[in-house]
């Protein structure tokens, strides 16, 4: 299950990571190279048990990524606040205001001119998935691009969607860090994902990760007349920041519990239609949260 592999990981870290500086200052553990499985044919799903992973939020975090979103007002309009973390230093930082960030985050919620100017996160992953700016001028859809292919010629080995566009790279709030998802149809019509993420915060990212990708993989089945198969994940740089090594340690004491499982209650249209109400969890009865701190 997807916590054993989880917890796997933390121990892998704990034991052999690297003690080094990282570009935020607070210090981490880290290997290089590791990989995840999950099997999603039976509905089940790698959302965690031995902590409660807000699972909507990450759906609703992978929904905005589908609009082609940048702007973070457009997740706190529906009470995300993961993506706040930047725009807010980057505030704090040009005007000098300690502002509190939910003061922040409420200003940009109720003004639109000042979350056009604050808000903005640059070229991120919306922008890049479904309005890659070519040198020509055209933009490109890749998300359509994948969905068409996926129903026209599943045997194809050139399904993937990229948000690493080194050309913008320098304007996006913070890089892809989930970076590239490769797709395979399977002879027998099961779709699989391998994620390749570059940088993965072990405690507060990578269970975020999996859990959108695993919607993300749902919607794309759906949408294509396949059935789910199997989410492949591969980290680059696996990390433990030294303030979240206590939580990890924590992490480690619990038992895992029943996996989730996750559905679609409803078939949209298009891999545009997709609301949060579509996605039903069961049977998820997780430990209780960890909190932890965000290094930005
Ligand atoms: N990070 C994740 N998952 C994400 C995301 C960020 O794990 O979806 F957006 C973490 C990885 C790393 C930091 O700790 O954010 C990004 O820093 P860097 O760009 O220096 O790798």
């Amino acid at each position: 299950g997807a916590d054993e592999q989880y917890l796997d990981l933390i121990r892998r870290v704990l034991a052999d990571g690297d003690e080094r500086r990282d570009r935020t200052g607070v210090g981490t553990l880290s290997i290089f190279g590791a990989m995840t499985r999950f099997d999603l044919s039976d509905g089940i799903v790698p959302i965690l048990t031995t902590k409660r992973v807000y699972w909507k939020t990450a759906v609703r975090e992978m929904l905005w990524f589908l609009t082609g979103g940048t702007n973070i007002r457009e997740l706190l309009q529906v009470g995300v606040t993961i993506w706040s973390d930047w725009p807010l230093a980057y505030y704090r930082k040009q005007t000098g205001e300690p502002i509190a960030q939910a003061d922040f985050e409420a200003r940009i919620v109720a003004d639109a001119d000042f979350a056009a100017r604050w808000g903005e996160l640059g070229p991120v992953y919306g922008k890049q998935w479904r309005r890659w700016l070519g040198a020509d001028g055209r933009e490109h859809d890749q998300i359509a691009t994948l969905v068409e292919t996926l129903r026209t010629n599943p045997a194809s080995r050139r399904m993937l969607f990229h948000a690493w566009n080194v050309a913008e790279l320098e304007g996006m709030a913070l890089p892809p860090c989930h970076m590239v998802y490769q797709f395979h149809v399977t002879s027998k019509g099961r779709l699989n994902c391998l994620l390749l993420q570059r940088s993965a915060d072990l405690l507060l990212g990578a269970p975020f990760n999996w859990t959108g990708a695993a919607a993300l993989l749902l919607m794309l089945a759906q949408q294509a007349d396949l059935a789910p198969g199997e989410l492949v994940w591969v980290g680059g740089d696996v990390h433990l920041y030294s303030n979240h090594l206590e939580q990890a340690r924590e992490q480690l004491t619990r038992d895992p519990r029943p996996a989730p499982t996750m559905r679609l209650a409803r078939r949209p249209d298009s891999i545009d239609g997709y609301r949060i109400e579509d996605f039903v969890v069961e049977g998820y009865a997780p430990h209780a949260p960890i909190k932890a701190e965000v290094a930005v």
